[in-house]
Order: C-alpha cells, then sequence, then structure tokens
C-alpha cells in the first residue's frame, strides 16, 4: 500500500517528507515515479497532470492539497467512482480570514492613500467612516465565507452572505439562489467572493454584476475583493468598470490567467491590489496532518469526511 503525491508545479519534496514524518508505517512515492501503479491506494493531487490519476487499480481516495477541486473535475480521465476529499482545515482557514480581514481595511481605511501620502510627504490626516457604516456581502457562504463573515462581523461590519442554500450564521444576513442575488448585490459596499469555480459560477463577476452594487456607501461606488477562483471574473470588465469608476477598488488575489501574465495592466493599477494566489497557502504540516487523519478513517472503515459532490462540482 503507498500514498502517490501528485504535485507537478510544486516541489513534492516537502510533501514527501512531512508524509513520512506523518505516516511512518505508509510508503510514499511522488509522481512520476509510482514504482507498480498497483500499489497506490491514496493519490494526493494539486494541478496533477490531466490523465495522471487514472490506471491506478487499487485506488482508493483522491485528496486534493487545497479547499477548491476544480482543477481535479476538469480531467476528463478521472477515474468515476473514486472519492475525492478537499481540504477542509482550522489553519487554511485561518489564513484565508487573515487575507479578507486585510484587504477589507485595506479599502476601509483607504491603504493606498495613506502609502501616496507617504510616497509625497504629504501629512493628510483624512477622516475614514466606521466599520458600522460599511455593508460586507460575501459571494460563497461557505467554510471559508463563514469564518471570514463572523469575524468581520466581530470588527463591526454589517455581513451578509450569499450561497446556494439560505444559512444561520448569527448576525449576517443569509441570501440563497439566484433570485435573492440581486438584493444582495443591492446592500453590499464590500464584495468578497469565496465562491468555488463551476459552469454555473465561471464569469459572473461581469460588468453587469458589478453595476448591481451599492453605491450608496462611503466611497461613493463598490470594492471588489476576489479570492475564490480567477474565472470567476472577467479582467477586462474589471479594468473598465475602475475606469468608470464603477468601482472604487478592488483586490485580487486569483486570475483568469495563473501566474497573471507581465503585460497585465492590473499589476500597475492604482486601485487594484494583486497577490500571487497566496490568500490561504496549504502548509504541509497541517494539511498532511489532516489527510493521514482521513486515511486512518479510511482504514477503520469510517466514512470519509468533505467528499467533494461531483455533480454540483464543489
Ligand atoms: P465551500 O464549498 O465550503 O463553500 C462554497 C460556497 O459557495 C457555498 O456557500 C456554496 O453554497 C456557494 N456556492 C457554490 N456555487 C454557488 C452558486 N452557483 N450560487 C450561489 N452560491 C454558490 O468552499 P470553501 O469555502 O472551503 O472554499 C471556497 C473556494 O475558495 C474554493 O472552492 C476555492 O476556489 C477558493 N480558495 C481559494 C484559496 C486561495 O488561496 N485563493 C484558498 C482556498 C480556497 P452552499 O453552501 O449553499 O452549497
Ligand atoms: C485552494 C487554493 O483551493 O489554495 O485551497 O486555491
Amino acid at each position: 500500500m503507498a500514498i502517490g503525491i501528485f504535485t507537478p508545479t510544486w516541489d513534492p519534496a516537502q510533501w514527501v517528507s512531512t508524509f513520512r514524518a506523518q505516516a511512518p508505517d505508509i510508503e510514499i512515492r511522488a509522481f512520476p515515479e509510482l514504482g507498480a501503479r498497483e500499489d497506490i491506494e491514496f493519490a494526493v493531487a494539486w494541478l496533477a497532470k490531466p490523465g495522471s490519476l487514472q490506471d491506478l487499480p487499487n485506488l482508493k481516495v483522491i485528496f486534493s492539497l487545497g479547499a477548491g477541486v476544480d482543477a481535479i473535475l476538469r480531467d476528463d480521465t478521472l477515474p468515476k467512482a473514486i472519492p475525492i476529499v478537499r481540504v477542509v482545515e482550522p489553519d487554511l482557514t485561518h489564513r484565508m480570514s487573515e487575507y479578507v480581514m486585510m484587504q477589507v481595511l485595506m479599502h476601509h481605511r483607504q491603504q493606498w492613500r495613506v502609502e501616496e501620502n507617504q510616497c509625497a510627504k504629504n501629512w493628510d490626516s483624512f477622516a475614514s467612516p466606521a466599520a458600522s457604516d460599511l455593508r460586507v456581502g460575501i459571494m460563497g457562504f461557505g467554510v471559508l465565507g463563514q469564518d471570514a463573515g463572523q469575524k468581520l462581523r466581530g470588527m463591526g461590519y454589517q455581513v451578509a452572505g450569499w450561497s446556494q442554500h439560505r444559512k444561520n450564521v448569527a448576525g449576517i444576513e443569509s441570501f440563497a439562489g439566484h433570485g435573492e442575488l440581486d438584493a444582495f448585490l443591492a446592500r453590499t459596499d464590500i464584495l468578497v467572493v469565496l465562491l468555488p469555480h463551476t459552469p454555473d459560477t465561471h464569469g459572473i463577476l461581469n460588468r453587469a454584476l458589478f453595476g448591481k452594487l451599492s453605491r450608496r456607501g462611503p466611497f461613493g461606488a463598490p470594492v471588489l475583493i476576489n479570492a475564490g477562483r480567477g474565472k470567476l471574473q472577467v479582467e477586462s470588465d474589471i479594468l473598465a468598470s475602475l475606469e468608470a469608476g464603477e468601482l472604487h477598488g478592488v483586490s485580487l488575489d486569483v486570475f483568469e490567467t495563473e501566474p497573471l501574465v507581465k503585460e497585465s495592466q492590473l499589476w500597475g493599477h492604482p486601485r487594484v491590489h494583486v497577490s500571487p494566489h497566496s490568500a490561504a497557502d496549504s502548509d504541509p504540516v497541517h494539511i498532511t496532518r489532516y489527510i493521514v487523519h482521513q486515511i486512518h478513517r479510511a482504514q477503520a472503515g469510517k466514512p470519509l469526511e468533505n467528499v467533494v459532490d461531483r455533480k454540483r462540482g464543489y
């Protein structure tokens, strides 16, 4: 029995060594050096090469090394009946909430303006609105969205969430389904996006949607923060909406194409904060511990946790 590591864009060495340290009784092999393919019972994958997870006759579970599984599900050769388990783990959740709180604060406290003033040696002490005057809307109100939402609520913001199904989270208004999307957008000054990428959410962050956000907030135009997936957004629409004053500011951690191409105007735009898909990194020690725990559950005949619903795509 062996675990196969499939991480062509990451150095597998750190994952091999954390798995060896945390599961000394299990053989660990990194793609493409898998040895006898029939030994591989568990696959651990991040941006695995399409086709690399097929022809593993004894595969029992595929573990995603992240919360999102869009890349795994895009592989047409993926074995049909094998469960896929995604990451739901406090270290990753806390990292995402740190990113969201930091970006909301940077826009709320107009950090770009502070930095411009510092460059110009300009002592300009401008007033900031109270957090309680800002309405944050979280699009994608799942594990990550709810944690970030509760933390923002604790900081005093008015928070609402939008998801497929209604949620019951104290102090946070819940909007559900496409029928309630416009009402959710109309009450939102700062839009935080933590949706998965699925056929239903592809390109959802476009100029028409930005036009439905509130313009009654303290900045006169809304803010967009996307750490979900790049293919949710239409980057030409984001730039056009910024130019037209329909968006006040933007933070993007994810992009239509990653890495973001050097030619993109997003890099140099004064109202855009760019980060390299690093909002919530998968820490090898924490994520390996989570996966080893799931493997022990499977070996003990217990049900796996956080199994992806392939039909809905997340
Ligand atoms: P969850 O599955 O827990 O949450 C997803 C949320 O999106 C749910 O609330 C779900 O609704 C909602 N949703 C999905 N499709 C729709 C739709 N069509 N209409 C309305 N709501 C919808 O995922 P996580 O919170 O764990 O992660 C969210 C995403 O964050 C990941 O898929 C990944 O893409 C991204 N991510 C990015 C990282 C980064 O570093 N930038 C790191 C980690 C994750 P419901 O609850 O009703 O099903
Ligand atoms: C994830 C990610 O999905 O890091 O976990 O993007």
